[in-house]
């Protein structure tokens, strides 16, 4: 699939690799001249062909990931269909035709009956007030015609589209917008979606679910109204670290100390988080300055880094494609462009070189070594408590996982040298960050945990990563 939402999940409650893909169903197909990536969340049609593929292909993906326990979760577009200004014919991924003047889109089929608008009452059409609840979800977001989610016949097209998916073998949803849809209303559509496929899954699985709801303060619509649900996306995560690891606002990592719930974010057992996103990674949806990505690598490994160690919430992380960023007053005039394409439009292979790294413009970066090996780290030290923190109230702090795990941070500008109580079994490990361990060797730094479980941690302020970290399966 189309890699760049590709993320992979660690999930406390299932301990298996999970994919995030980008929707997989039909969608306008927009030339101007070039296919935005933003496309796919435009949808025509719940065929399953797009840009990544075919349906065979796509049943072909999921059978074969799950077969070796990589579970696949669908960004589900289900608030709306294409923008109003979509035009009429068949530019559709499958050939559909529909018409958004007269919203007519008959692969589902839907018609004007199904739509929102006369429930808006802006004279635009559009959300104009993110203030008002009712013209968030009963008007059209950026243009999008809005599904008129209370009809039974709605309900039902969506529910069919979700549970073919569950069908063919994926294990959840991200809900597109979520924020643009009535909490109640999702209810009654999750409420019709059958167990998970008992091929891969035990019986009476349910369906993991994420909402997309932008919540940062300061809005009438609450991140709270939709735990009923299922998880919510946490959007203060990934501003707030980015803030910190970049040290702006007077920011250190000892005010780390708390974070989560002390920070003013939704209980962990509500959150899905991540540092950055496919919007905000280039300026889309709660897009700021201080998100972390790929573009700063150094940094953005620390962030992840964290992330992972900390036992906060459900955690996603991002696989991207690179562009080429072109900023005009501070916005990346870049930010539609799609992912690394084939002349006919279809999107290039996922190619991995020699040094496990991907070619053809993708980054993957979850498979880069510290990336990689934190999610192992975090798998490791599952179910344990945060343990002996420790910060030398600036930007260099360390914390364990209970018995298991322990990772040290320098983001300063000076050396580091500290002896820390790791609360780890004494012997020798190696550091997953600087290397790994391979067989009985270890290819990066080696830390020597004593008898009381201390251990001496120097990082060099220019390291290339400027953090050590060390669980119990990487003991040498
Ligand atoms: C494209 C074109 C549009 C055109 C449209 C229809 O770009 O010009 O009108 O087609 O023809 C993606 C792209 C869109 C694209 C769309 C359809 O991002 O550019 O439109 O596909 O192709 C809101 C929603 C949130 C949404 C986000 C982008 O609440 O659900 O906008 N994200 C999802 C997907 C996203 C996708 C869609 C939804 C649509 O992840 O990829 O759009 O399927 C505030 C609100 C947020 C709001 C943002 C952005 O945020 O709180 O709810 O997100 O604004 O409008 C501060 C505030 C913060 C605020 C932020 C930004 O930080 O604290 O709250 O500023 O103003």
């Amino acid at each position: 699939m189309d890699g760049r939402s590709a993320p992979a999940m660690t999930n406390p409650r299932h301990r298996f690799e999970k994919r995030h893909i980008s929707p997989p169903n039909e969608n306008i197909v927009i030339n101007s001249p070039w296919r935005p990536w933003y496309e796919r969340y435009q949808p025509i049609s719940y065929k399953l062909c797009s840009r990544s593929g075919s349906e065979q292909q796509f049943r072909d993906m999921v059978t074969r990931c799950n077969n070796v326990g990589v579970y696949i979760y669908v960004d589900a577009v289900i608030n709306h269909m294409c923008g109003g200004g979509g035009g009429a014919g068949t530019h559709s991924t499958c050939g559909s035709y529909f018409n958004a003047n007269t919203k007519e889109f008959s692969g589902v089929p839907y018609s004007n009956l199904d739509f929102n608008d006369g429930k808006c009452r802006t004279g635009s059409g559009e959300i104009e007030n993110y203030g008002d609840i009712y013209q968030v979800r009963d008007c059209r977001l950026v243009g999008l015609l809005d599904l008129a989610l209370e009809k039974e016949y709605v309900r039902g097209k969506i529910a069919a589209f979700l549970n073919n998916l569950i069908s063919i073998g994926v294990a959840g949803f991200r809900l597109d917008a979520s924020k643009h849809m009535w909490p109640g209303d999702i209810a009654n559509i999750l409420g019709r979606l059958n167990n998970l496929n008992t091929q891969w899954f035990p019986g009476g699985t349910r369906p993991f679910i994420f909402q997309e709801v932008i919540d940062l303060g300061g809005e009438a619509i609450s991140a709270s109204e939709y735990y009923g649900n299922g998880r919510v996306t946490e959007f203060k995560y990934g501003a707030k670290l980015g803030n910190v690891i970049r040290k702006w606002n007077g920011e250190r990592m000892s005010y780390l100390k708390n974070w989560g719930e002390g920070w003013g974010f939704m209980p962990s057992s509500r959150a899905l988080v991540f540092v950055d996103n496919h919007d905000n990674q280039r300026g889309h949806g709660a897009g700021g300055t201080s998100i972390l990505t790929f573009f700063d690598a150094r940094l953005y490994k620390m962030g992840i880094g964290f992330m992972l160690a900390h036992p906060y919430g459900v955690t996603r992380v991002m696989s991207s494609y690179r562009w080429t960023r072109n900023f005009v007053n501070g916005k990346d005039v870049n930010d539609w462009i799609g992912p690394p394409s084939n002349s006919d439009g279809s999107t290039k292979a996922v190619t991995i070189n020699a040094d496990s790294t991907c070619g053809n413009e993708w980054v993957c970066e979850h498979r880069w070594r510290q990336i990689k090996n934190m999610v192992i780290f975090r798998n490791t030290v599952d179910g344990q408590a945060l343990t002996n923190w420790w910060d030398n109230g600036g930007n260099q702090i360390a914390f364990g996982r209970g018995n298991r795990g322990y990772i040290v941070f320098n983001n300063e500008s000076s050396n580091m040298d500290a002896t820390l109580n790791t609360g780890l079994p004494a012997g020798t490990y190696c550091d997953v960050i600087s290397g790994q361990k391979e067989g009985t060797r270890c290819t990066g730094a080696q830390i020597t945990v004593s008898s009381s479980g201390s251990a001496r941690f120097t990082i060099s302020s220019s390291a290339e990563d400027p953090f050590v970290a060390i669980h119990v399966n990487a003991k040498l």
